[in-house]
């Protein structure tokens, strides 16, 4: 692949649940070497450093258990800023902080594709399916709740307008096996593509993501990866606060980001909910870059792009 802008965005946050270390995020990726490994793959790596969040206001409609209200408002129209102006010069990848911040990465992808007069798709690679409203939420934490704003579900007050909700077809996530009722049957009631890790099994990771890929290079689809450390088996990523069993393996999210890396789709990532308070060694950390890496070039050998289809 040709080397591309990889513009860093650090987005130390912890505003999105109540358990306390995602904010060193940021922090752990650059100690991990995130800069040099996309380098040494041919990349211009740009670091601008961390954003922080607007100064916003708790909106009287919200829900009292809502955490931190505030500054998941103030975080989502930094972050989506952010997006905006990175997307014309590269590629960013987010550094979370928790996936509260894919509520401003993806609006701001969102607001970009429109601008270009592309449809933006939403690879979201996650134990849970984090599709909730603040009003579904029983744990009040709204990392469990970016898809939910993306797509334009009611009652997110206070929050920057969702202009362009990204429509249900354009939407796959690989991964589940923690859903809330709610979310259920929400979700079932769309015709977003989820997968379970029971399907994934079934299948194999390829298939379900290589017909997604296939599908967003048709409609010259803009395409924000977002990849959260429960995506894959605690084994492999322990860092992290929501731990479920039955995960991904080393070998399914290597391939993942390998495909995703050979489809030449990727447009905006996410790298959210490493918290290195709860690592091993930094070897969460150290996972997470290796995977962006694959996602970004990295390779054993060279092989036919389409290897798929
Ligand atoms: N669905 C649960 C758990 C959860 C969602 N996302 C994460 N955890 N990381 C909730 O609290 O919304
Ligand atoms: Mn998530
Ligand atoms: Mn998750």
């Amino acid at each position: 692949m040709t080397g591309k802008t990889c513009i860093l965005i650090g987005a130390p946050m912890d505003a999105g649940k109540s358990r306390r270390g995602c904010l060193m995020g940021p922090d752990a990726y650059r100690t991990a070497g995130i800069g040099a490994a996309l380098a040494d793959l041919g990349h211009q790596v740009v670091d601008i450093g961390n954003v922080a969040p607007d100064a916003a206001d708790m909106h009287a409609d919200l829900p009292n258990h809502i955490h931190q209200p505030a500054e998941m408002i103030g975080w989502t129209s930094s972050l989506a800023r952010a997006a905006e102006e990175a997307l014309p010069r590269g590629l960013p990848i987010f550094l979370g902080g928790d996936h509260g911040l894919a509520l401003g990465s993806v609006l701001g992808a969102a607001n970009h594709a429109a601008r270009e007069e592309r449809p933006l798709f939403v690879l979201w690679l996650d134990a849970h399916t984090d599709f909730h409203t603040p009003q579904s939420t029983a744990s009040g934490n709204l990392h469990g709740a970016p898809l939910g704003y993306v797509t334009g579900r009611d009652g997110f007050h206070g929050f920057p307008e969702v202009a362009h909700p990204i429509p249900h077809e354009n939407i796959c996530l690989l991964g589940l096996r923690s859903v809330d009722p709610d979310e259920r049957e929400a979700m079932q009631a769309t015709n977003v593509r989820y997968h379970d890790m029971r399907s994934i099994d079934e299948t194999g990771i390829a298939r379900p993501l290589a017909d997604f890929l296939a599908d967003v290079e048709a409609a010259n689809g803009m395409l924000h990866v977002s990849l959260d450390v429960d995506f894959l088996d605690p084994s492999i990523a322990p860092a992290v606060g929501t731990t479920v069993p039955g995960g991904a393996t080393m070998r399914e999210g290597h391939l993942a980001m390998e495909m995703i890396c050979d489809s030449g789709l990727m447009t905006s990532l996410d790298l959210v909910e490493l918290n290195p308070f709860l690592d091993e060694r930094g070897r969460t950390a150290q996972v997470m870059v290796d995977l962006a890496a694959s996602a970004l070039g990295r390779r054993v050998f060279d092989r036919p792009t389409r290897a798929y289809s």
